[in-house]
């Protein structure tokens, strides 16, 4: 048996990473390095989904990376790669491809939404996005994936193709588990509580980015849509105050209580301006070695280098094996 869980995430080089991100993946996998063998990848080919400058996704890979290290991910104890840095990614996710039905890919509703927002560029990559991303976990024989309650949906597809491939051809892969946190794991956007906080969202409003300034964090949050109770309660009937004791208990470590405790009988305007407090504090050291990573280039490179030769070794292991299981000459 093997002593310790492997752990594989990954987050798509688009925009930069958001509030929502950190909370509901990164501030677990940082946990999880802890006492398991983790897999942090920067998913580039995931971001071809939708249309991409050149000179800037190059700019923004490298300053995703940046901003993994940045969140205090150890790139001695973690694998940290680019996913195009791998080519087994792909390899599987042909084979997974033709075991996976097309009324189960039709079913996704990240698709819906995207081709939906992307009207004139409904791309199959778009439709078989969920295959590539079960490719990604398998092929590390993850046991557990760390994630945001919006991948739920992806991860139970890879679970069922996990399945039927171990029954069609013997097992072969884990069957992973997803991990979220108890809180925070669905962090709404500021400008419409009832809908996920997402990097691409056209309303700068509603995101509050991990890169943003101390006076641009500080507007947003003031502006954030509440309602008119004024009690700070933790309640789906007020969805953005909700939203924003999920952030400020999420930052702090207070639980829910004690933040709705603390706030009683205060009004909205001062647990805004103190919530904003306790993001820009927290994100304070963040860009700071943010800055120092991207002053380092050098470094930033052997990071990569040396996470995709560890990775490719462990994809490679697997697919020998998967090749072997299906019969390839
Ligand atoms: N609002 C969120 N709350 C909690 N977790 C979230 N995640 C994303 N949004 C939230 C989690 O972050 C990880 C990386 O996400 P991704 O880069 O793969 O992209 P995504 O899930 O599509 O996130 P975005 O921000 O909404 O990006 P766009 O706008 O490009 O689609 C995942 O674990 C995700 O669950």
């Amino acid at each position: 048996m093997r002593e310790k869980k492997t752990v594989f995430s990954g987050a798509q080089p688009t925009g930069s990473l958001t509030l929502g991100n950190y909370i509901g993946a990164l501030q677990n996998w940082k946990e999880l390095e802890k006492d398991h063998n983790c897999l942090y990848c920067i998913v580039d080919l995931h971001s071809l989904t939708v249309r991409q400058d050149p000179k800037e996704f190059h700019k923004v890979s490298l300053s995703f990376l940046a901003q993994y290290l940045a969140s205090g991910l150890n790139p001695e104890k973690n694998i940290i790669f680019f996913q195009s840095h791998v080519p087994q990614h792909v390899e599987l996710s042909w084979i997974l491809g033709c075991i996976t039905y097309v009324g189960e890919l039709k079913r996704m509703t990240q698709f819906k939404d995207k081709s939906g927002q992307n009207r004139d560029n409904v791309n199959s990559g778009l439709f078989t996005y969920p295959v590539l991303m079960a490719a990604d976990i398998l092929l590390y024989k993850t046991d557990l994936v760390p994630v945001g309650e919006d991948q739920k949906q992806h991860l139970e597809l890879t679970r069922d193709i996990a399945t039927r491939f171990n029954n069609l051809y013997g097992e072969t892969f884990s069957v992973p588990k997803m991990y979220t946190p108890k809180i925070g794991a669905r962090i709404m956007s500021l400008q419409e509580p009832t809908k996920k906080m997402s990097k691409s969202d056209e309303n700068a409003n509603a995101t509050i980015l991990l890169m943003d300034s101390e006076d641009s964090i500080m507007k947003k949050i003031k502006r954030a849509v509440t309602d008119s109770e004024n009690i700070i309660a933790y309640r789906d009937e007020q969805p953005g105050i909700k939203n924003l004791i999920t952030i400020y208990s999420s930052l702090t470590g207070l639980s829910v209580e004690e933040v709705v405790s603390k706030y009683e009988g205060k009004g909205y305007g001062v647990f805004k301006t103190d919530t904003a407090e306790i993001v820009i504090e927290f994100l304070r050291p963040f860009k700071k070695s943010y800055e120092d990573y991207m002053n380092n280039l050098d470094f930033i490179e052997k990071v990569y280098e040396t996470g995709a030769k560890r990775a490719y070794e462990l994809a490679e292991n697997t697919m020998t094996l998967v090749r072997k299981r299906m019969g390839m000459v």
